[in-house]
């Protein structure tokens, strides 16, 4: 039996995002924090068939799309990748809304997107450029020390931009393309540490996402960020979400005001700008991007094919 499962694949600043148009599975009309709990316990294989190797890889992030509860969003998407499912992501965000002005689907403007930790706004400047409003982004830690195996005491903030990150300014690394296996190192070790020492986000939620920032390589940018996503994979892109979290750290800071632009480039060289309101003791950031389509395509789950519902480690 072939089930076949249309996508639409893009990429935000060099990181992917496969937006699954049909074809998925029916999870409901509940909460999408349900929806999602469903799509874990029932329908994972079809998470890893999708962005799981030989079909994908490690770096794909999926995008469900699905109806959503609130009558006022054009849509809602859940979030997954090679390993789980995230609240949240800003370049997929991005990736979604050209995608679907692509299929003629969302028009120039500001439109409501559900997520599973909020509604988020995009606005279509272009046909490939999009602002997004993200959910309320706030600093939880600030300057917070874990003792990592190899490398001594590491000190960063812990904050939350729609998923849980640790930033580091202060370390040793290079942000250079040619040293991602031990950047790749250095930031996972810092996870792990960071969990086995039981230092989380609020209600102990795993800090799955690890950003070391240093100066950036162009001159239109103001840093430059590695991102180590759950799964192992780095962000090609400067993480709409780490991005987020940045902001509010740096107008915690005070080395940010509102409404003035971070620019945040990427490891591999794209940037976002990023500008934040405060909104009580939280932010509100706004994300710029451009997200390019490069496929419209049919994905084929044979049932005959060993690893048709992909290699899942
Ligand atoms: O852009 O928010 C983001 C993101 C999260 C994981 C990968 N990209």
């Amino acid at each position: 039996m072939i089930q076949r499962v249309s996508v639409i694949d893009s990429h935000t600043g060099g990181e992917p995002t496969r937006l699954v148009i049909a074809g998925g599975p029916d999870l409901g009309r509940g909460p999408l924090p349900e929806r999602v709990k469903l799509f874990r316990a029932e329908f994972d294989a079809f998470r890893s068939a999708v962005v799981n190797e030989p079909r994908g890889s490690d770096v794909i992030v999926g995008a469900l799309l699905c109806e959503p509860t609130d009558p006022t969003c054009a849509a809602g998407v859940i979030y997954f990748n090679n390993v789980g499912y995230i609240g949240m992501c800003g370049h997929g965000t991005i990736g979604v809304a050209v995608s679907l002005a692509h299929l003629g689907r969302l028009a120039p403007g500001t439109h409501r997107l559900e997520t599973v930790v909020g509604v988020v706004t995009v606005t279509l400047e272009g046909p490939n450029r999009v602002s997004i409003e993200n959910v309320p982004s706030y600093r939880l830690h600030q300057d917070r020390a874990v003792e990592v195996p190899g490398l001594g005491t590491v000190r960063g903030d812990v904050a939350w931009g729609g998923n849980w990150f640790f930033l580091v300014s202060d370390h040793r690394e290079e942000l250079k393309l040619d040293n991602i296996a031990r950047l790749t190192d250095v930031t996972w070790r810092i996870r792990r540490a960071l969990t086995a020492q039981g230092i989380t986000g609020t209600n102990g939620q795993e800090i799955d996402h690890i950003e070391l920032f240093g100066p950036p390589s162009s001159s239109a940018a103001d840093s430059r960020n590695f991102v180590l996503c759950p799964g192992g994979a780095y962000d090609r892109s400067p993480c709409g979400t780490g991005t987020s979290a940045k902001l509010a750290c740096l107008i915690a800071d005070g080395k940010l005001h509102p409404g003035e632009v971070w620019r945040q480039e990427s490891i591999v060289g794209s940037i976002f700008e990023g500008t934040a309101q405060r909104d009580g003791d939280r932010i509100i950031p706004r994300i710029r991007g451009n997200a390019y389509v490069n496929a419209e395509a049919t994905l084929l789950l044979d049932s005959a094919d060993p690893f048709c519902m992909g290699i899942r480690s």
